[in-house]
């Protein structure tokens, strides 16, 4: 059975089709494309590879805390306290993705030549596991382009709803991703393990198991195709992992002393990684982190930028929301139900307090609100202990026109039916006459344009 698995499938043909497919195999393997980049090696895809599934894991963990914030399961509890904790965990999964656009891109970079490895399949083990490194290309790939389309909110390319569709990638990625891990560890340890010797002799230490399959010597490699067919993204012309352009004694020692050796120039890629890395996260993470917020090139969401020194994600018009009048009631549906009339609710004992906006997309901003304590309205209305709202508003359609409040939030005298903003009342882009906003809640569950509270068991 387990040769069955590991088996080369055309030694199980019979002897004369067996024949026939080697030769056409050769025939085909000759016709292959040849990459000679020397910077490409089984080391540097390691590291790659690391630093992805550091990025890749960081993002899974924050975006799937986001997504049980506001899909609670019932063993699920999110609590009100730190205030900024939200704030941070949605700023890094939101930086993350970003940070993880070059280190992808140059790790596809470093193995594109294994699209063209021979043959294809070497056995059903390795079938299985060509097929999950597709998969996580396919599913980490379309996880960076949704987070970035939401991200410029630019819709029209997702015919489908994003947040579901991210959510559910995001499983399948990370489930290739630990396939891909467990078949590739070996690999990465063995890479890792030998120093990036310029010296051809060091190059080559007994081989560890995961590379028990590659040739011992140069000479010995009479099979360039199974070289290739290694999980080393292609087989370097020498046989070493470190091919260099001078070849006679010395030489590479003296392209290396001169810093242009092939380690060297490994070495300046994944530098020039990490530098794309940095200038990436440099010009985006100003949307959450004030001081960097003259470098943010996602300029609508730079913290300062909007009424009243805060940003809009759905303005009234957008929202298809006019402002109200006198006719204007809050409505608080509960045990004993309640309407007020703007004056009344003004006339309540107000608080304030400081609080992020933190949204989803990843931008965030600090404010000053005003406004009635929840927990009064709760009472005010005999609520009992544990009960959660559902805020409703005055917006008729789209997804985001109400939030269920979890009962932690209900409960925290933090939580504000907001009144006024830094001092003034209240923009109607932030919800004129009156919003939610609690501590530790993403931005879609801080409701605009409140008319009815509804009081939940
Ligand atoms: N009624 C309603 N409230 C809403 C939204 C909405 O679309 N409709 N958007 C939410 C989102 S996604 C965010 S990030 C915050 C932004 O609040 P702000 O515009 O005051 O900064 O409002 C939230 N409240
Ligand atoms: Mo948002």
């Amino acid at each position: 059975m387990t040769r069955l698995w590991t088996a080369d499938p055309i030694s199980l043909l019979p002897g004369p089709l067996r024949n026939r497919a080697s030769a056409i195999g050769a025939l085909v393997r000759d016709r292959l494309p040849r990459f000679g980049s020397p910077l490409r090696s089984t080391r540097l895809t390691s590291w790659l590879g690391i630093a992805l599934a550091v990025t890749f894991s960081v993002c899974f963990v924050t975006g799937l805390t986001s997504h049980l914030i506001q899909h609670p399961p019932s063993w699920f509890a999110w609590p009100s306290a730190p205030t900024q904790l939200y704030r941070i965990t949605q700023g890094v999964h939101v930086a993350t993705g970003i940070a993880t656009v070059p280190i992808l891109l140059a790790k596809l970079w470093s193995v594109y030549p294994k699209l063209f490895e021979w043959p294809p399949v070497r056995s059903i083990a390795h079938l299985l596991s060509r097929l999950s490194v597709f998969v996580l290309i396919g599913a980490g790939l379309a996880q960076v382009t949704t987070g970035i389309l939401n991200i410029a909110r630019w819709y029209p390319p997702m015919p489908f709803f994003f947040t579901v569709a991210h959510h559910w990638l995001a499983w399948v990625a990370i489930g290739a991703l630990l396939v891909h891990i467990a078949v590739q560890l070996p690999t990465v340890r063995a890479a890792l393990a030998r120093a990036p010797s310029p010296h051809p002799a060091t190059d080559q230490p007994a081989p560890p198991v995961a590379d028990r399959d590659r040739p011992a010597s140069p000479v010995a490699s009479d099979q360039p195709a199974l070289a290739a067919a290694t999980n080393r993204p292609e087989p370097p012309v020498d046989g070493t992992d470190q091919p260099g352009p001078a070849t006679a004694p010395g030489g590479r020692d003296r392209a290396e002393a001169a810093g242009t050796g092939p380690a060297m120039q490994r070495r300046g890629l994944l530098g020039a990684v990490g530098a794309a890395v940095g200038v990436v996260t440099l010009v985006s993470v100003g949307q959450t982190v004030r001081p960097l917020s003259r470098l943010d090139l996602l300029a609508p969401r730079r913290p300062d930028i909007g009424p009243q020194q805060l940003p809009v994600n759905k303005s009234a018009v957008e929202a298809g929301v006019a402002r109200a009048d006198d006719r204007y009631r809050l409505h608080i549906d509960g045990p004993h139900p309640h309407t007020l009339t703007l004056a009344e609710l003004t006339a309540l004992p107000q608080h304030t307090v400081a609080l992020p906006i933190a949204c989803v997309e990843g931008w965030s901003a600090t404010a000053h609100w005003t406004g009635v304590p929840i927990p009064d309205l709760l009472a005010l209305v005999g609520a009992p202990a544990g009960s959660r709202l559902r805020v409703e508003s005055a917006q008729r359609g789209g997804l985001y026109r109400a939030a269920v409040w979890p009962a932690a939030h209900c409960h925290d005298p933090r939580s504000l039916l907001a009144l006024r903003l830094n001092g003034a009342e209240l923009d109607l882009d932030h919800g004129f006459p009156c919003r939610v906003i609690a501590p530790n809640l993403p931005g879609v569950m801080q409701t605009k344009w409140v008319d009815r509270l509804v009081v939940l068991p």
